[in-house]
């Protein structure tokens, strides 16, 4: 299949409105993930690998902002414990609609996904072994995502793993500027323009809110998880997994 190009903010707009998952992105959603993400496609792709090793008999995978069900199609081509599911979860009524028709194109079909438009704040999570974030708490306001990860590891079997990929920020001015300088360089090295750079980063500054590994780190302590690593980085782009 081929992907369309995103050119979203190509031309100059008139009045920047918030960045919305609507039928617009879901269109070049594919495109616009892999050219704006760095190691995308190999997290999706090790998120697969993750799901294999802790997945656990009889228990669900949750994928939570799943957009168009990447990291579900992973999980699901690795995962090789019996009785599993994939419960995949988005807000947005447009990437679930496209979601399903690309999980029935899937040929793998050992592991059942069920695709479900809700807000992953409102799902209910239990007898869960593998819950993937991939790039979705920094669309949940700051203040609300401390109950969203104690949901999680409630829901958590024990030995089950959160997957949590994050755009990240920066104590240090200097360290952010150099990982925003870096990760601009990647959006033009893929084609991005200038203009295209900044009027999307003025569309997502008031919806996603990035926050330091180390704010993720003491959360996910405080939640209870015994451990959690860094399994991910580029730039500023990371990726941990956390163990129950
Ligand atoms: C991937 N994980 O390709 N409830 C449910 N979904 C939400 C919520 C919410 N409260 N808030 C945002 N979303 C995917 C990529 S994209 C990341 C995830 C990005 C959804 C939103 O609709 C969108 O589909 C997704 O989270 C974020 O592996 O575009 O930067």
């Amino acid at each position: 299949m081929t992907k369309k190009t995103d050119a979203i903010y190509a031309a100059p707009l008139q009045e920047l409105i918030d960045f919305q998952f609507d039928e617009r992105v879901v269109a070049v959603f594919p495109d616009m993930i892999q050219r704006s993400v760095p190691g995308y496609g190999m997290i999706i792709s090790n998120i697969g690998i993750l799901a294999g090793k802790y997945a656990q008999a009889g228990s669900h995978c949750y994928d939570l902002g799943c957009s168009l069900g990447a990291a579900t199609l992973a999980m699901r081509q690795r995962i090789t414990q019996p009785d599993c599911d994939i419960i995949a979860v988005d807000s947005s009524p447009a990437m679930i609609e496209r979601g399903r028709e690309l999980l029935a194109l899937d040929s793998v079909t050992t592991v059942p996904v069920t695709m479900i438009c809700a807000d992953i704040q409102k799902v209910s999570i239990e007898n869960a072994s593998v819950i993937v974030l991939n790039f979705t708490l920094q669309f949940i306001p700051p203040a609300e995502r401390l109950a969203l990860i104690q949901r999680i590891y409630s829901g958590l079997n024990k030995g089950g793993v959160l997957i949590l990929s994050e755009k990240i920020a920066f104590s240090e001015p200097w360290r952010q500027n150099i990982h925003e300088e870096l990760h601009h360089d990647f959006k033009r090295a893929n084609g991005y323009s200038d203009l295209e750079i900044s009027q999307k980063r003025s569309a997502l500054e008031k919806v996603m809110i990035p926050e330091t590994l180390a704010c993720h780190q003491e959360r996910l302590k405080l939640s209870g998880f015994s451990s959690s690593d860094l399994w991910f980085q580029c730039f500023n782009f990371a990726s941990i997994v956390a163990i129950k």
